[in-house]
């Protein structure tokens, strides 16, 4: 069932560039729930070329890559021609998931970025440890610096739970969808902003 988020708004995303790094854990979830993100960071006119995908084995690793292709971007508009883009400084998504992974051609700040993972409970402790310091570090990294950073982690209790939200199952909805959306309003709202 889906819970009643909100309404969704379509903003012009066409001026935005955007940084998505996602886990790998439970890859075939994070597939869908990557797709459904680029598919609507897409439709709100968000140019390819500016939307930069990277991976990290394990969402415990999201907060400090965020923050590094955060930072890298911003070190890449300071000393513009310097050849790397902020994608370089991580490593690319493994292969089934290349079709989604798009090169960094294009070079500048990031207006916002979205960080993906499913984190599934087990039988010992490591979920509340991990759910628990992921959700901290990525609004740490947020208010330090100032970039929205879409929380794209799901944080379920089985399996199933999971791919219902990544639109897998019948009568899921794809929460990537909500990911992509917020991130493009976020990002507008910090152009606004400044
Ligand atoms: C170790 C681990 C476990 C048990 N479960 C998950 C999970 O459900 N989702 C996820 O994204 N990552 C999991 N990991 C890996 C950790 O996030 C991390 O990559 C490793 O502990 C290495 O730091």
């Amino acid at each position: 069932m889906h819970n009643k988020g909100p309404t969704p708004q379509l903003h012009d995303g066409s001026g935005l560039r955007i940084g998505i790094v996602h886990a790998r854990w439970n890859e075939a979830i994070i597939e869908s729930l990557l797709a459904g993100t680029k598919a609507k960071l897409l439709e709100c006119g968000v140019p390819e070329a500016n939307i930069v995908v990277q991976s990290v084995p394990g969402s415990w690793e999201l907060p400090i890559a965020v923050q590094r292709l955060y930072s890298a971007s911003q070190i890449q508009s300071s000393s513009a021609g310097s050849g790397s883009t902020a994608g370089d400084l991580l490593g690319s998504s493994t292969a089934d998931l290349t079709s989604l992974s798009t090169p960094a051609s294009s070079t500048g700040p990031f207006d916002a970025l979205i960080a993906i993972g499913v984190l599934i409970k087990g039988e010992t402790m490591h979920f509340e440890y991990i759910s628990e310091s992921v959700s901290q570090g990525l609004m740490r990294v947020s208010l330090d610096t100032g970039v929205p950073v879409i929380f794209g982690v799901l944080t379920v209790l089985s399996e199933n739970q999971a791919r219902a939200r990544a639109g897998i199952s019948a009568h899921g909805h794809n929460h990537g969808e909500d990911w992509g959306l917020a991130a493009v309003e976020m990002g507008v709202n910090r152009r606004n902003w400044a």
